[in-house]
């Protein structure tokens, strides 16, 4: 095991990867920006390196920062979390090159799952199913371009290979529509990610976003952790997740899950990913792969008993997977609900000083989140503040402690998202289980004040 990790984040995931460490006995050295100064894993830390301004691109996205502050305090590995440098694979190669571990997959497997061509590609090998549509980039032939979209089916959707989580996308409707929307698409694709390639899928009008956890080691063994609903969703910006999915067939899930096991030995995946599908009508397509740890762990790590983070670490210092398929289950169900520091209505961020902040507690419930009274929550990041975590036995028994622990969290000078999760909470629909991606854009627009 490592004697001592690099953690190249802030926030909640910079406290939950400390933890982490603590539990294996392994040290933890953080790094943080002028603006995060005062935060509390700083203070819990027994080392802490200074790497910049306030400013993401000063500080959490300074790679050279980021590698001399691992020199000067000899640490063996780098923890990146999520966000910031999590999935670059520039970051990872030079990392790997000044002689540290990177704790997450190789720099190739991160290169080939960025490129959303290449990724699907190699789940078309792996048997992974894929939503119909271009083999691969678009020519340029318009001809041809019109010929693939007309087999597909309108309407159909132009992604951009360098994209991801919902950005260089466009939808068309009508063959009419298709060479402008292509062209379009290319343009703000090369500006954007330095790569003008796209390719054209069918564009499915309502589905479910449905994921699966998987975990691999150095030693060829890949393990999948059962999936999560990341539906419930704004402009791309999760808000609230639920392990396992309601209503989805056990052992559909068991055959797709067994897939991204395969689609993981094949590329000789290595540590903590997840594979991103489009639910509807009863089929999984795959969309995207994440080479990292997501906000939404939690609800994974509860219903299987498995602390991803921890098993991240350990299989970055070449230890093997600690379990096998079959010794894992799924057991209950786990609701996690995100705290942002925004205008639960309008959206608009809200940082300042948090003059209160009293966290929910009892049976079945978990806070992550490295906020206390009198921290400051400063403007120039991500607004997420926390998260909530319930188990219970049923999706009722979760929803009634999420309700219970959202009525106890209190958060005072700074407007929160919790008002809008206790609503969401006394839904009908979303209480029935398995609404789409598109539920909570839709209740945003009808209940307008
Ligand atoms: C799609 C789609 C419908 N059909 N692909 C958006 C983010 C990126 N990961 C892929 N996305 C989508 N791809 C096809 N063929 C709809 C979306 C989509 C979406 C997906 C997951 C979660 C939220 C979403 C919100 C809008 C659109």
């Amino acid at each position: 095991m490592f004697k001592k990790i690099l953690v190249a984040n802030r926030g909640e995931i910079a406290l939950r990867i400390q933890r982490a460490c603590r539990e294996l006995g392994v040290k933890a050295v953080m790094v943080y920006s002028e603006a995060d100064r005062e935060a509390k894993y700083v203070k819990l830390a027994e080392e802490a390196v200074c790497i910049g301004p306030a400013a993401s691109a000063q500080s959490y996205l300074n790679m050279p920062a980021i590698i001399s502050a691992a020199e000067v305090t000899d640490a063996e590995a780098i923890h990146p979390g999520y966000g910031f440098l999590s999935e670059n694979a520039d970051f990872a190669e030079r990392v790997e090159k000044s002689g540290f571990q990177f704790i997450g997959p190789t720099p190739d497997s991160i290169r080939l799952m960025g490129d959303k061509v290449s990724a699907k590609q190699a789940m078309i090998r792996a048997g992974v199913p894929c939503v119909p549509g271009s083999e691969g980039a678009l020519p340029d032939d318009p001809v041809q371009i019109r010929r693939i979209a007309k087999s597909v089916g309108y309407p159909v959707i132009i992604k951009a290979a360098g994209g991801g989580g919902g950005r260089g996308m466009r939808v068309v409707h009508t063959e009419a529509a298709l060479i402008n929307a292509v062209t379009l698409t290319k343009a703000e694709a090369g500006t954007a990610f330095g790569n003008p390639e796209v390719y054209l899928e069918k564009f499915l009008q309502n589905p479910r976003h449905i994921e699966i956890q998987v975990l691999a080691d150095q030693h060829k063994n890949a393990v999948y952790l059962g999936e999560r609903d990341c539906s419930m969703q704004r402009r791309h910006q999760k808000i609230l997740e639920e392990a396992p999915a309601p209503g989805i067939n056990r052992k559909l899930i068991e055959r797709i899950g067994e897939r991204c096991v395969v689609a993981c030995k094949k590329m000789g995946y290595r540590g903590a990913g997840t594979f991103e599908f489009l639910y509807e009508d009863g089929e999984f397509y795959f969309i995207e792969m994440n080479t990292r740890v997501q906000v939404e762990h939690p609800v994974t790590e509860w219903v299987t008993g498995i602390d991803i983070v921890k098993t991240q670490i350990m299989v970055a210092a070449g230890l093997k997977l600690p379990f096998t398929q079959r010794q894992i289950q799924i057991n209950g169900h786990a609701m996690e609900c995100r705290i942002n520091a925004e205008d639960p209505y309008k959206f608009t961020p809200s940082p300042g000083r948090v003059t209160m902040w009293h966290a929910p507690g009892g049976p079945g419930v978990r806070v992550d989140s490295h906020v206390y009274t009198n921290y400051t929550v400063p403007p120039n990041y991500d607004s997420m503040v926390g998260k909530i975590i319930v188990h219970g036995d049923t999706r009722e028994q979760a929803m009634a402690r999420m309700s219970t622990a959202l009525a106890e969290m209190v958060v005072e000078g700074i407007k929160t998202n919790i008002p809008l999760h206790r609503e969401l909470l006394v839904d009908a629909k979303f209480m029935g289980g398995g609404t789409n991606i598109h539920y909570l854009e839709h209740w945003l627009e009808q209940h307008k004040r």
